[in-house]
């Protein structure tokens, strides 16, 4: 089959027959990578336009370069339509990505070495957060907080963000930032506390909303602006842009935001990125987009419970946002996180294997796995359709020693994608 955007394939067959094979991948198999999605046809038009040739460091009315007057116009746009759909202050759409954004926020707040309380890679945070693997661990110093201990109690089951703990640990090393936000949680966090805890010891506060700015603006959960100082997200999860990243502020930080990112950061913006971005912020505010993000969510939570009756047990006993963070161990206590990713993916099922709270395996290894409902519900599934995702993966993984059991998930899975192909209006 080939794509609905042929035209945009190059003259240069190799690269052709490689963009050709992930355009069948990504439509014959499902997408459940809670980070991904499939952006539209327009922000992708946008993403491959023209504006991918200029240059144009320096912000709307100060570049370094001569022509910019149509960048500047596509530039103040983006920034109008995301001030806008968050109601924020100041918008700086220039971050190439989630990291960048991230670290261009801690550059402009705080000098080096200075203090940072944010959430543990391994309970639930992001590299950035100060995992000793980052660049952000050598230039500031990181406290961490993570979640409750797991519980047996079906009422109360423990694994989340531990408030008692980011209380205590904000009083003791009093941080000049608090970081809000995570990568692999699957509950709704609340802004509201954090900034009680920020304010009692004088921290400014930034949510890292990479994960949930779509379920943000489509009013599914709550809107972090008011509280924080900074929000700082990619465009390309939930929000279903293209691969960027953008930072929201309040007013007394947008100097030095802007100087963080460039000249701090980055040279050129990629403008025809920040088009797409525009593109996106607009199809985000729209009615319809509040019926999609309300769908993930519901989607989540039938996919969660189907496959909580498989015997996977969910990290936090539940599950509030685009994601179902699984331990496999209840399904079988051999299985880790790296097979069932390599097995799900030989029976068309894209996963991402990823730590759980405490997990004795490695990261590379891990006891875990992230399932995502954004990108499949962009394809139209629902919750009937993510019960039967639930039932196939468990058929899969415990039929994993034999491949004709694999290869009858397969074809599920490619009926399935025939039946909800996200770029189905499109193709001819
Ligand atoms: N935030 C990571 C993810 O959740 O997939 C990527 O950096």
């Amino acid at each position: 089959m080939s794509s609905p955007f042929d035209a945009w394939i190059t003259n240069d067959d190799e690269v052709s027959d490689l963009l050709a094979q992930e355009w069948q991948r990504q439509t014959t198999t499902l997408q459940l990578i809670a980070s991904e999605n499939f952006a539209s046809p327009a922000v992708m038009a946008a993403t491959g336009s023209i504006l991918t040739n200029k240059y144009a460091e320096g912000y709307p009315g100060r570049r370094y370069y001569g022509g910019n007057q149509i960048v500047d116009e596509v530039e103040d746009l983006a920034r109008r339509r995301l001030t806008a759909l968050f109601g924020a202050d100041h918008a700086n759409v220039q971050p190439h990505s989630g990291a960048n954004a991230n670290v261009a926020v801690y550059q402009a707040l705080l000098d080096a070495g200075d203090t940072i309380l944010a959430m543990r890679l391994d309970q639930g945070g992001h590299l950035t957060h100060g995992s000793p693997a980052s660049m952000t661990s050598k230039a500031w110093h990181f406290v961490s907080y993570g979640v409750t201990p797991r519980s047996d109690d079906p009422d109360a089951p423990g694994e989340i963000i531990d408030f008692d703990n980011v209380r205590d640990l904000a009083l003791a090393h009093r941080p000049k930032l608090i970081v809000a936000g995570a990568t692999a949680y699957a509950r709704r966090i609340d802004p509201a506390p954090f900034r009680e805890i920020a304010d009692e010891v004088g921290a400014l506060l930034m949510f890292d909303s990479a994960h949930v700015a779509g379920l943000i603006a489509g009013g599914s959960h709550p809107n972090p602006v008011p509280y924080a100082d900074v929000v700082a997200f990619t465009t390309h999860k939930t929000l279903r842009g293209p691969r960027g990243g953008a930072i929201l502020c309040r007013e007394e930080h947008a100097k030095r935001i802007d100087s963080a990112v460039f000249p701090g950061q980055q040279g050129g913006p990629l403008e025809h990125s920040i088009a797409a971005k525009a593109v996106a912020f607009r199809e985000a505010a729209q009615p319809s987009f509040s019926t999609y993000t309300e769908q993930i969510v519901k989607n989540s939570v039938a996919f969660g419970a189907a496959l909580a009756a498989e015997g996977f047990r969910m990290v936090s006993g539940g599950t509030e946002n685009h994601m179902v963070l699984l331990d496999l161990r209840t399904f079988d206590e051999d299985l880790t996180g790296k097979e069932a990713q390599e097995v799900l993916d030989r029976a068309g099922i894209t996963t991402n294997r990823n730590t759980i709270p405490d997990d004795p395996r490695s990261a590379f290894i891990t006891s875990g796995l992230r399932v995502g409902t954004a990108a499949e519900t962009t394809a139209g599934l629902r919750e009937e359709e993510f019960a039967r995702v639930a039932t196939l993966m468990a058929r899969a993984l415990r039929g994993r020693a034999d491949e004709t059991q694999i290869v009858a998930v397969r074809a599920e899975v490619g009926e399935l994608c025939r039946a909800f192909n996200p770029y189905g209006a499109f193709t001819n």
